[in-house]
């Protein structure tokens, strides 16, 4: 790109002979360069309304068992809380949209429903990489520091994206955009360098409610709002422990996250197709077979799952998920049935309790009364761990 004669000295500092440097357009032009689709500008401070709803979350207990949503609720709470020189924050959007129906695989019950952004390679990797190009490039022009993040640091990014203009929260809690629907990776740069603002965007959701009614749990308590406790995406991403049977007929097959209020809203019909050359789907994750998941080893699961996110959640948590999957299976088809009872029974001795409890869960679900007397009676007798002796009283009590 060539660059006005007052930047390409690298100092960032204008002669005076040259006009102000229009550093959005600058920037607006490099970042699209780097494959980002959406770039705002906005100031370091959240407002106080968005502290004390996030404060509101918190004391609600609706971030579960994610206490680094509570332990870094001071720095989280606003950019400059985080680095006291900041000046301005570039947020950064990257469209992540589906080539096809991302809701498709829920209609075919022995395969795993894998949520959209956890079927590319870790978009961590992807997004956090080319921020650091812009960047750099951002702080070799201008001479002015700057600090990248994405996902996991301690941002409140989808307020922080509407406030720079590049949609409004929807009702679904998620950052909505006129040109990317719902799908969009968000990441930002913090900058020492005073760049104008843009407009906050504005609510768009109107009087719809699509992303509220088709929630399988139940997790939005109002709109706008939502309670992570209940969110499939918290069940089966986040959270470690048993999940609570409530939840795991209304699971279906979803078995990494949850697409549904994503995939519903409108807005989408706008979305450009993801470019396959930024974030490549892997194929092999839109209808994975549960039957092949379910005995994935850890080495196994290490190798299926490199260079992508699921790998975080491990082996243990992961299997858990396929369990409830398999024990959701409705199958008429003996032959099915036994196939998915075979693969839950040889789980009943399995090294992780999370597993075990969830293959009784499973085969609970698949065979009744005598056959299912048969199959764990061998595994109960030996069964020392609490939890996963009241899956049994609850199977056969
Ligand atoms: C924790 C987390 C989760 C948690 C909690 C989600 C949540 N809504 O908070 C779980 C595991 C459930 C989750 C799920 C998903 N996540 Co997530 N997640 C995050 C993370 C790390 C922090 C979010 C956060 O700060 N939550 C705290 C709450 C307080 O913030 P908030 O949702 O903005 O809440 C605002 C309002 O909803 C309202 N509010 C909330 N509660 C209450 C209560 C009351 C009483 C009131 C008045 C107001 C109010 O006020 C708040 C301030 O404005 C961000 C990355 C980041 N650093 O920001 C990614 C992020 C939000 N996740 C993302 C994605 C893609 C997802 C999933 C789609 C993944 C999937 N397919 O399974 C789902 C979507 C589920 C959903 N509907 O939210 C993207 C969203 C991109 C976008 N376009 O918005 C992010 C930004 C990651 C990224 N860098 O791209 N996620």
């Amino acid at each position: 790109m060539a660059l006005p004669a007052s930047i390409n000295d690298n100092t960032g500092v204008q002669s005076g002979r040259t006009a102000p440097l229009d550093w959005r357009s600058l920037i607006r032009e490099q970042a699209d360069r780097y494959g980002f689709d959406v770039v705002g500008f906005t100031t370091a401070e959240l407002s106080e309304r968005v502290q004390a709803d996030y404060r509101s979350f918190i004391d609600l207990g609706r971030h579960g068992d994610m206490d680094w949503l509570q332990t870094t609720f001071d720095r989280r709470r606003t950019p400059r809380a985080l680095w006291d020189d900041v000046k301005s924050v570039i947020v950064l959007g990257m469209n992540y949209g589906p080539a096809d129906d991302p809701l498709a695989v829920l209609a075919n019950p022995t395969a795993g429903g894998i949520s959209v952004y956890a079927r590319h390679r870790d978009y961590h990797d992807v997004i956090k990489g080319k921020l650091k190009q812009l960047g750099q490039w951002i702080a070799s022009k201008s001479g002015g520091e700057i600090k990248v993040f994405v996902d996991t640091a301690p941002v409140l990014e989808k307020p922080l994206a509407e406030q720079a203009g590049i949609g409004w929260q929807g009702k679904h809690t998620n950052l909505v955009s006129r040109t990317a629907g719902s799908w969009l990776f968000l990441g930002e740069i913090f900058t020492t360098l005073e760049i104008q603002p843009d407009r906050p965007g504005d609510d768009r959701c109107g009087s719809c409610r699509a992303c509220l009614d088709v929630c399988p749990t139940d997790a939005f308590p109002a709109p706008y709002q939502l309670d992570a406790r209940r969110c499939i995406s918290y069940l089966t991403i986040e959270y470690k422990g048993h999940i609570a049977a409530e939840f795991r007929k209304p699971m279906g097959n979803r078995i990494y996250g949850c697409d549904d209020c994503l995939a519903v809203c409108p807005w989408n019909k706008f979305s450009r197709i993801a470019n396959e050359a930024k974030l490549k789907a892997r194929d092999d994750l839109e209808a994975p077979p549960l039957r092949d998941l379910a005995t994935l080893d850890e080495t196994a699961f290490r190798k299926r799952f490199r260079g992508s996110p699921i790998k975080r959640i491990g082996r243990d948590r992961f299997v858990r998920n396929v369990l409830i999957a398999a024990g959701n299976i409705q199958a008429n088809d003996e032959g099915l049935r036994t196939e998915f009872a075979d693969i839950a029974q040889d789980l009943l001795s399995d090294s992780s309790a999370l597993v075990r409890a969830m293959a009784v869960w499973a085969l609970g679900q698949l065979v009744q009364g005598e056959e299912l007397v048969d199959r764990t009676k061998q595994s109960r007798a030996h069964e020392l761990d609490a939890d996963v002796q009241n899956e049994y009283r609850q199977i056969i009590p």
